[in-house]
């Protein structure tokens, strides 16, 4: 970057750094932190960045900010692009996360690992129009208030060149998302908005962080209605590369629906862990019945192939949609695999173990059994989530 670039940047946000002054050890001129840090969260998005970054450059002359990627580990050399541009350019920053996936969260990191007083969230792919960034700004500014929303939904803002079916899907998402926030925002869905740090920080431990719909998100866990203003833009087509929403965005987002309306009473995730469960037990029977009925198998082998089959449709549909975020690839989904297996089967023993112990001293068969299955899942879902899905991703 440019010295005269460095200067204005310097000057704009003198304000906040007259605490940092009075330091005796800031001896040499210190730097002041941006008043606004924009975050953009990057799965496979090479072609994208430079260009993002640029436009950002372009629309935001006289304001004092920062972009800062927050990247799961792309495979596409976007990093590196990223690198390089940080390193003739300190306003541009890079998160690596390795071992995570999610675009919520991915904010929500990013967001914390700022300190300016203002923080926007943008896609990468140039589909947001980064124009409406300085209106933000100085909308936030005047102070009243708390979060201004790029929408689709208000005059002049558009969809785009959305086909019917994915118009029509926003629309049906849009109107489920009144089950959890109340207020009247037209595009709970989009993914581009500015708020106050003040206000992430009241809510940031009520986040859930799943899935694709931060704003939903951040309005759903207000202790208080939040002070918004829509803006309106039109959706651009992506600039390069691919869109990383698949079928699988839906059920996050039912997730999402769900932790903000029962999580405060039971943890979705174990919901999702249990309705799975209870798909295994379909598929054990299906296979049981095939091989022991139909092919005439001993009934202990056919037990075995089937307990091993219903566990291995377990844990592939666990990864896929219950840790999603954590989902294993590779060497790391066999050792995963192993370790699920094991301690499903010492969940099947405290399963029979107390189920047999209630059923011996009188107590009815189908109360012995639900107790022997919730012992079972509780395990499964405690013990696998702490060592087959560990949060370190290891
Ligand atoms: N860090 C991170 N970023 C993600 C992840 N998934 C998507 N993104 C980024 O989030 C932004 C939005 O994702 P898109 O795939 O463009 O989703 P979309 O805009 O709703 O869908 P399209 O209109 O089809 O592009 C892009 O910058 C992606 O690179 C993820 O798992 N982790
Ligand atoms: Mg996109």
């Amino acid at each position: 970057m440019k010295a005269s670039e460095y200067d204005a940047h310097a000057t704009v946000s003198s304000s906040a750094t007259c605490d940092v002054q009075e330091h005796a050890w800031a001896v040499s001129e210190p730097v002041p932190s941006p008043e606004l840090s924009i975050i953009v969260p990057t799965y496979n998005e090479r072609d994208n960045v430079v260009e993002l970054v640029r436009k950002l450059d372009q629309c935001l002359a006289g304001v004092s900010w920062e972009v800062i990627f927050v990247d799961d580990d792309s495979s596409d050399g976007t990093l590196e692009r990223i690198r390089t541009l940080s390193r003739g350019d300190r306003r541009v920053r890079l998160i690596q996360r390795i071992g995570r996936r999610g675009l919520s969260s991915a904010c929500v990191e990013g967001m914390l690992a700022s300190t300016a007083p203002y923080l926007a969230v943008i896609d990468g792919d140039l589909q947001h129009d980064e124009r409406l960034l300085p209106r933000m700004l100085s909308l936030l500014k005047q102070g009243d208030l708390d979060i201004v929303v790029g929408s689709r939904y208000v005059a002049h803002g558009s969809l785009g060149e959305w086909d019917k079916s994915r118009a029509a899907i926003s629309r049906l998402a849009t109107k489920l998302s009144r089950l959890v926030i109340p207020a009247d925002l037209t595009d709970p869905m989009s993914g581009f908005f500015m708020l106050r740090r003040e206000v992430l920080a009241d809510r940031v431990r009520k986040l859930s962080t799943i899935g694709f719909k931060i704003l939903l998100d951040l309005f759903a866990s207000s202790p208080r209605k939040l002070n918004f203003k829509e803006l309106p833009y039109q959706f651009r087509n992506r600039h390069a590369g691919e869109s990383k929403l698949d079928s699988v965005a839906g059920w996050d987002y039912v997730m999402l629906l769900l932790d903000k309306l029962i999580g405060h009473i039971v943890p979705v995730r174990f919901v999702a862990f249990a309705i799975v469960g209870g798909m295994g037990v379909l598929i054990h029977l299906l296979v049981l019945s095939a091989l022991f009925e139909w092919l005439k198998r001993p009934f202990v082998e056919s037990q075995a192939v089937a307990t091993y089959v219903a566990m291995t449709f377990n844990f592939t549909i666990n990864n896929l949609l219950t840790y999603r975020d954590r989902r294993l690839a590779g060497w790391r989904w066999l050792r995963g695999w192993i370790s699920f297996t094991l301690v499903c089967s010492i969940g099947a023993l405290a399963n029979v173990g107390i189920a047999s112990y209630l059923y011996q001293r009188d107590t009815g068969w189908i109360p012995a059994a639900i107790a022997g299955i919730l012992v079972g899942v509780v395990w499964n879902y405690a013990v696998t989530r702490t060592y087959t899905w560990s949060k370190e991703g290891k």
